[in-house]
């Protein structure tokens, strides 16, 4: 056909939506069928996300996607999470939050026993402490012992809702157990961990199409079989970088959410021990790219800002909070917006102004003046990082795109533009469900590649160009803070 219906499941770390559209070579329409929060719960001493609840909202979505019509559906999610399965096919414990603290420590031992440039040699990954590899390590080995496959989150939901077992390449290039350059699991690095080679699965593409629903489940959820689940880029940052909006290969992306995902598409790896120094990652995107990035704390800061008022009994909400932002002046006090400190939850206000204590700064007070000290930090970080993917991989930056949640952001779009000296692109909002929904269009013969479906994009969604202001004064901002 020309056009095809279908939905996409999208799991961010702090809401999940399920949207049903039509995709084809003029058209890209898709609306929000179902959204739901993503609350961590404690299992077992545990930070663990809720499967259950996660589960409700999908199969809540896909029901009214199937009777939208669509014939296929796509999921994804935040990428290094998994589940282990046993012989049939059974969960063995909920999945683990990668903000527990099991992993601590972790991964400087192994840093210390196989040598960073080792690792990154084959991985090409950026070093964090929640790695699936560190978890793995970090995992109850009985557990381990027990499982006869690992699957991480987005193929933990397709085998539940198909019965298949496998491992889409993009989300496995997140463990920093997948061999960048052979485009395989990295057999040597997971058995010098002592890791059984058995947990890892067949390695799937973007645009496999995996199959009907269970037929257990298709009577369950009211569903027939003209339903296919396929396989997307599951990394949610890897959908997300598929619909970005540019028209040629000189542009950054800042995939805007809890995270702010800052970088570029390339064609190959960078391994160079300039990279690994400055733990720029090599994750991999829809049709074997790579993207060349850096992790940025992100909107985390605010989330997590906003939470600890809202224990603390003194609830603002965010639109208040940005618009007393917006009326404060520019750069009063700067955080490093990539610094460890800011990882785990708990009270992000006060870890802000001890920040801002220890580097002799004003210590942000109210919510106002905190949310505007984030914001700033969050532009700083975004242009240090726009400009170190230039400098490290060659790659020439004429424009940036802001996608997700994070681009409805007015102030922080000027600020990155501002920051960055170059034009701000932002949207779409949904980029990462666009992304998903452009890559099933191409598994069902209905767009031919990733230029399509960014011009597609381009032709179809709401955009804002934010032009550059006051750069002199970020660029002097940066030079001191970096
Ligand atoms: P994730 O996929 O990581 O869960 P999203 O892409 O959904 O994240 O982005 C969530 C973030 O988007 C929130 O933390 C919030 O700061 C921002 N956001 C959501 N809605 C708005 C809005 N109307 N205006 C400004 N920012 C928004
Ligand atoms: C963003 C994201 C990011 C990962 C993190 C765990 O949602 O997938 O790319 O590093 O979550």
């Amino acid at each position: 056909g020309t056009e095809l219906r279908a939905a996409a499941v999208d799991l961010g770390a702090s809401s999940g939506r399920v949207l049903a559209g039509t995709v084809g070579p003029d058209r890209l329409e898709a609306t929000v069928l179902h959204r739901f929060p993503n609350d961590p719960v404690t299992v077992n001493d545990r930070l663990s996300w809720n499967l259950d609840a996660l589960w409700e909202g999908v199969s809540t979505g896909l029901r009214g996607a199937a009777a939208a019509g669509v014939t296929s559906v796509g999921i994804d999610s935040w990428g290094v999470d998994y589940g282990l399965l046993d012989e049939s096919g059974a969960l063995l414990a909920s999945p683990v939050h990668y903000r527990d603290s099991r992993t601590d420590g972790v991964m400087e031992r192994v840093r210390a026993e196989l040598g960073a440039e080792t690792i990154y040699a084959t991985t090409g990954l950026q070093f964090m402490a929640f790695n699936t590899a560190y978890q793995l390590l970090a995992e109850d080995p009985e557990l381990l012992a027990r499982a006869s496959t690992l699957q991480m989150v987005p193929d933990l939901l397709c085998h539940r809702l198909t019965g298949t077992v496998g491992a889409e390449r993009t989300n496995a290039s997140t463990t920093q157990l997948y061999d960048v350059t052979a485009g395989g699991w990295a057999d040597d690095l997971i058995d010098k961990l002592g890791l059984p080679r058995r947990l890892f699965p067949v390695l799937r593409e973007p645009a496999d199409v995996l199959g009907p629903l269970h037929a257990d489940l298709r009577a369950f959820l009211g569903i027939g079989d003209g339903l296919v689940v396929t396989a997307v880029g599951s990394h949610d940052t890897a959908s997300a970088v598929a619909a970005v909006p540019a028209r040629d290969e000189h542009f950054a992306y800042v995939s805007c959410g809890t995270w702010s995902l800052v970088g570029v598409e390339l064609t190959a790896p960078v391994l160079s021990a300039d990279s690994l120094a400055a733990n720029f990652t090599n994750e991999v995107g829809v049709d074997g790219t790579i993207r060349y990035l850096r992790n940025v704390m992100g909107l985390w800061l605010l989330q997590e800002s906003l939470r600890t008022w809202q224990e603390a009994g003194t609830p603002v909400s965010l639109q208040q909070v940005l618009a007393e932002a917006a009326e404060l002046p520019a750069l009063r006090s700067v955080v490093d917006a990539e610094s460890e400190e800011f990882f785990a939850p708990g009270d992000m206000p006060d870890r802000i102004r001890a920040h801002c204590r220890a580097t002799g700064q004003p210590e942000p007070g109210t919510p106002g003046e905190v949310t505007r000290c984030v914001l700033d930090s969050l532009a700083l970080a975004h242009a240090r990082n726009v400009a170190a993917a230039q400098r490290l991989s060659g790659r020439r930056v004429d424009v940036v795109h802001v996608v997700g949640g994070g681009s409805q952001n007015t102030l922080l779009c000027q600020l990155t533009a501002d920051a960055c000296g170059l034009p701000v692109v932002a949207g779409p909002v949904e980029a990462t469900a666009l992304g998903n929904l452009l890559v099933q269009a191409r598994a069902h013969g209905v767009l031919a590649g990733r230029a399509e479906g960014r011009d597609v994009v381009r032709r179809t969604q709401e955009l804002h160009t934010y032009e550059p202001r006051n750069h002199d004064r970020w660029r002097d901002a940066l030079a001191r803070v970096s």
